[in-house]
């Protein structure tokens, strides 16, 4: 199985070369994807052994898409080059792929996280996030923006990463699903970042709690629609409530009353569209995995002759 290291920089002078390092004596193949630093990031990587490539873009999403481009190995490993993720640890990552048990595995890094690692407000707004995909998506994942992965060749070449920044993770998690391949995690130590944060909390916070919204749609119109209907219902009965009391006060509320139906009635067909999407888009996943499973059936069946 050949593999290969994908490490997105941007001025991560302090700790890339110890990260670099722990993989090319490993014997792995490390590919830097540098965001134009102004420091010495490249000539360390390069100096440690790894192919350092500068994004044509801007933005870690744009690096890493671009990245995936480049590499044909049967397997990625992506790694941040803050020295926040252990290069030892890369097996725990490899080993379900070889068994064959997953095709991507992300580093679950509330399993042992050092005192510092999260300021307090990362780690509220993880929580945070992570909750918000758990009840949009309804899927167990602990960590969904961690930055240590690995992944098949089928799982990155389909991956279609439209989103620059730190949305990446989030996208990359929901085009897994959305397409049908099987995600898991794996507990990882994560310890406290080496050079100075890319990431503003508040503002690529909020951008990737949009984020998570707005990809639902990919992964289950149903429920994209399904929660905006919610939320025309929930508006809908707060207006009607009002004009009904209002109303036994002797004031009638003309135009609020209309407001109220109208809401109501968009909400629910806003439901019911999810419903009929639901149906829909249920059998294009089992048609799509039938497909798949028929091909590497097929390509077996090729190698035995
Ligand atoms: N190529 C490229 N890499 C980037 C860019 N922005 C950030 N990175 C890298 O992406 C990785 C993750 O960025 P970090 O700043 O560590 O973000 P984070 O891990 O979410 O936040 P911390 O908890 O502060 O470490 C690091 O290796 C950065 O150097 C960019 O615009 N281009
Ligand atoms: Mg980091």
């Amino acid at each position: 199985m050949e593999v290969t290291v994908v490490i997105p920089t941007l001025n991560e002078e302090e700790a890339i070369g110890e990260v670099v390092e722990g993989f090319v004596k490993r014997g792995y193949r490390v590919l830097v994807i540098d965001g134009n630093s102004q420091d010495r990031t490249r000539e360390i990587a390069k100096e440690k052994g790894a192919e350092v490539v500068i994004q044509s873009g801007k933005g870690k999403g744009q690096a890493v898409a671009e990245a995936f481009e480049i590499v044909n190995s049967d397997v990625l490993v992506l790694i941040d080059g803050d020295g926040s993720y252990l290069p030892e640890e890369v097996d725990k990552l490899l080993e379900p792929i070889k068994r064959g048990i997953a095709d991507h595995v992300v580093g679950n890094r509330f399993a042992n996280f050092e005192k510092g690692a999260f300021t307090r407000l990362n780690l509220f707004g993880n929580k945070v996030l992570n909750f918000f995909f758990r009840f949009a998506y309804g899927i167990e994942l602990r960590d969904i923006l961690s930055g240590y992965r690995a992944m098949t060749k089928e799982v990155y070449k389909n991956a279609d990463l439209k989103k620059p920044g730190f949305e990446v993770e989030t996208e990359l998690t929901v085009e897994t699903i959305a397409k049908g391949f099987r995600i898991m995690e794996v507990p990882i130590t994560y310890r406290k970042r080496g050079g100075r944060t890319k990431l503003n909390p508040l503002k690529d916070g909020f951008k990737i709690g949009k984020t998570i919204y707005e990809l639902l749609s990919r992964y289950s119109p149903a429920r994209y629609l399904y929660f905006a209907g919610l939320a025309f219902i929930i508006a809908g009965l707060i207006f009607g409530c009002y004009v009904v009391v209002e109303w036994f006060a002797r004031v009638t509320h003309y135009l609020l009353a209309i407001l109220t139906t109208l809401f109501i009635i968009t909400g629910v067909q806003l439901v019911m569209f999810g419903l009929i999407a639901d149906f829909i888009f249920r059998s294009n996943v089992e048609f799509r995995k039938e497909i798949r499973r028929l091909k590497e059936a097929v390509e077996r069946e090729g190698k035995g002759d």
